[in-house]
């Protein structure tokens, strides 16, 4: 087949779900496309079958901000006429679904839709009033769309009152790869337990409450918090570190595209969001074999299982959290067994490829390939 791919080229999880599903659909022998402002972090090297378009929208002194969408929809259009595009798979609602949709309009319906819905597109932004008609319509008129966990098609059915069929496909990590023996030294001392927290700092990650376990664990025994990512609520956590008296203790690394290598030397995840649909950070921690301490939130059950592959507590109940963290951290028996539990769940129920099989027949589907051998698409021989 012939795939569009639409996201953002942030570090977010959406990004990199639809980097990995591209790269994986490449690997399988598919011709990908993928449409960003600028290359997707995880999309590093030259790979066979995978084109990237950057999307910019022209300014003119007329408009207040360049109007990315339309620059998005045009981009793909183009692209879809001049490559033969069968579908465009649009992570992330907004803009991503409506370009989408525009494009197919463009093209007289000659291009199906795929929209995969990652969670805020839904539960936060999504549900502004300033967006929520034209993501109603989204829903509606795509030819398939997915939400990455089963809380977040039922939030969708009950923001939307939609009435559509949402398939529900999960994220996926790969086999993690060596950590660098050096770097748990660099982190923490020999003696010292390393946390961590990897997320993009915004107030629905609730990274104060991360600081405010780790500030009572640290009580108790030695402990190193390594801080994963940036944005808005970075600086607050950097200054309450200072004035609590334990920056030393806290190292924030800012984005990094080599988690690997800090999930390697850590001995617990901590994810209290406030809100979750799915929370990509928990299982890229659990593949390493490392527990997850969160928040009972919207998909995070789905994914952590309490007392099997970590502990789940109300949101903000830090005083539990931490008291979880030190149950792990005193009993090593129960953190291996725990991490072990973790590392199969990720790499077994949520491996990449069962997963690239659902998004592989959703396309199938909404191309018809399974209903008619006759009239197929041109080039779709080879993955009947
Ligand atoms: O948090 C965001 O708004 C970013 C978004 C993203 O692009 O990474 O995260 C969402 O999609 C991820 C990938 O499907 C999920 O793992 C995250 O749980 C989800 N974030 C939220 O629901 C808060």
């Amino acid at each position: 087949m012939r795939i569009g791919i639409s996201c953002y080229s942030t570090f977010g999880g959406s990004g990199v779900v639809a980097t990995e599903v591209g790269k994986a659909l490449a690997a399988r022998g598919h011709e990908i496309h993928f449409f960003s402002p600028s290359v997707p972090p995880r999309l590093v090297g030259f790979e066979d079958r995978i084109n990237f378009h950057e999307v910019r929208a022209s300014p003119y002194p007329l408009f207040e901000d360049a109007p990315f969408s339309i620059a998005l929809g045009s981009k793909i259009a183009d692209v879809a006429e001049h490559h033969g595009l069968e579908i465009i798979h649009a992570h992330y609602a907004i803009p991503h679904a409506m370009a989408a949709l525009l494009a197919r309009m463009a093209l007289g319906n000659n291009l199906k839709v795929v929209t995969t819905l990652h969670g805020t597109d839904i539960t936060v932004v999504g549900s502004d009033p300033s967006y929520l008609s034209m993501v109603k319509m989204a829903i509606r008129e795509s030819d398939g769309v997915t939400a990455v966990s089963e809380y977040l098609r039922q939030e969708t059915i009950r923001l939307f009152g939609t009435e559509r069929v949402i398939d529900v496909i999960g994220n996926f990590v790969e086999p993690p790869r060596k950590g660098c023996p050096e770097c748990r030294g660099w982190l923490a001392p020999k003696a010292a337990f390393v946390l961590t927290h990897i997320s993009n700092f915004r107030p629905v990650k609730r990274v104060m409450d991360v600081l405010k376990v780790f500030e009572q664990v640290r009580k108790e025994v030695p402990a190193r918090l390594v801080m994963v990512g940036d944005g808005p609520d970075r600086l607050e956590a950097e200054a309450y570190c200072r004035e609590r008296g334990f920056a030393a203790e806290v190292r924030f690394t800012g984005k990094q595209l080599d988690i690997d290598t800090v999930l390697a030397c850590t001995d617990l995840f901590l994810l209290p969001s406030a809100t979750e649909s799915f929370g990509l950070a928990a299982l890229e921690a659990m593949g390493h074999g490392v527990p997850v301490v969160a928040s009972r939130v919207g998909g995070l059950p789905e994914v952590v299982r309490h007392g099997v592959d970590g502990y789940l507590e109300s949101l903000g109940d830090v005083e539990a959290m931490a008291a979880d963290v030190l149950t792990l951290l005193r009993d090593e028996p129960l953190r291996r067994a725990m991490g072990e539990a973790a590392r199969e769940r990720a790499l077994g129920t949520f491996a990449e490829g069962p997963v690239v099989d659902q998004y592989e027949a959703l396309y199938r589907r909404v191309l018809g390939y399974d209903e008619a051998e006759v009239g197929r698409p041109a080039g779709a021989e080879q993955h009947a």
